[in-house]
């Protein structure tokens, strides 16, 4: 399973306290000052399952600094503590609301800084006070209450009913080695594939309800949400394509309606299924919902040709 979505608590360490100390053979103060707690970045990674990794934890603490020690010691500081997370991350401070991005494979920044370590009475020796007995105590490490959601980066999506052929075509297309069915609901989660740099996202069947919960759901919709062009992709063995046209649009809507402004291609799928003339009756009847209407099957070259010189 895919980890998209999962609260934790960050905690940058603690900063060392400073010491109270006094030379033994002269006079005095040599207290150390205490170090400063390690502090937690957030690095990007291109591994989509870092979020897994993450999953078990709840809480993850930074590395608190060291304490002052006699003889003006300074403490050794915190090690810093790099968090992978994958691109196309959103995390939102769940108290501040303060949100960050993570956007490309050379992403890095500061979530969560280190306390500062307190000074020790050494330094708070001055011509008045030759014996301070004052340190300062280390600041706490910065807290982050979570919340991280995964939204994958994708150029376009391959949206539909189960079955359509999504998941054929992603593997027609590209690299991928998608699991593919003739029954319902193979794809569990997104599959990705490359095509000419460009990044195709093969989404989860959608099914009249999926935004009530019916079948998987939409929650995949989210990875959706950054494509700039949605190949919607409909069998010609449906017995009615506009109403499944419309099922569709319908539950794109209710996740966002922004998803219904995205560019859309309608793909009419497994046409090999059908004559040619009755191939030729469904794009004139699908035309009417959508610009651009592709046939293509994964038994038909030509066609699938057509639609990689689409993406091109
Ligand atoms: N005849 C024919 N069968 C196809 C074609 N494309 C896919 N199929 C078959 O249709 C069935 C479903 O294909 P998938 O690619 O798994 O469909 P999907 O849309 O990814 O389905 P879900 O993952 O359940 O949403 C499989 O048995 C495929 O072999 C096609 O162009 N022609
Ligand atoms: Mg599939």
């Amino acid at each position: 399973m895919l980890t998209t979505e999962l609260n934790l608590t960050l905690e940058a360490g603690k900063g060392g306290d400073g010491l109270v100390s006094f030379y033994k053979t002269r006079k005095g103060p040599d207290g150390g000052n205490g170090a400063r707690g390690g502090s937690i970045f957030i690095t990007a990674t291109q591994d989509l399952t870092a979020l897994n990794n993450l999953a078990k934890h709840t809480k993850i603490k930074g590395n608190d600094g060291q304490d002052g020690g006699s003889n003006k010691k300074a403490g050794r500081s915190g090690a810093d503590i790099e968090i992978r997370i994958p691109v196309g991350t959103l995390i939102k401070d769940k108290n501040s609301g303060k949100t960050w991005e993570v956007n490309s494979p050379d992403d890095r920044f500061l979530i969560c800084r280190g306390g500062e370590g307190g000074r020790g009475n050494w330094e708070f020796r001055s011509s008045t006070n030759v014996t301070p007995k004052t340190a300062e105590k280390g600041e706490p490490g910065e807290v982050r209450e979570l919340y991280f959601n995964l939204r994958l980066i994708a150029d376009y999506g391959f949206i539909g009913f189960p079955n359509a052929g999504k998941s054929s075509l992603l593997k027609e297309l590209t690299a991928a080695n998608p699991k593919i069915a003739d029954y319902p609901f193979t794809t569990l989660e997104p599959n990705l594939g490359v095509l000419n740099k460009r990044i195709l996202a093969d989404i989860p069947g959608l099914i009249q309800g999926a935004s009530l919960g019916k079948g998987l759901g939409i929650k995949f919709l989210k990875h959706i949400e950054k494509v700039t062009l949605l190949f919607h992709c409909i069998s010609c063995e449906s017995v009615d394509l506009t109403k499944d046209y419309w099922i569709i649009r319908e539950e794109l809507k209710a996740f966002n309606p922004l998803l219904l402004d995205k560019q859309e291609i309608i793909l009419l799928t497994k046409t090999d299924l059908k004559t040619k003339k009755e191939v030729k009756t469904q794009i004139t009847e699908l035309k009417k919902l959508a610009k651009k209407v592709l046939p293509v099957s994964v038994h038909d070259w030509d066609s699938i040709n057509k639609l990689k010189k689409l993406i091109k």
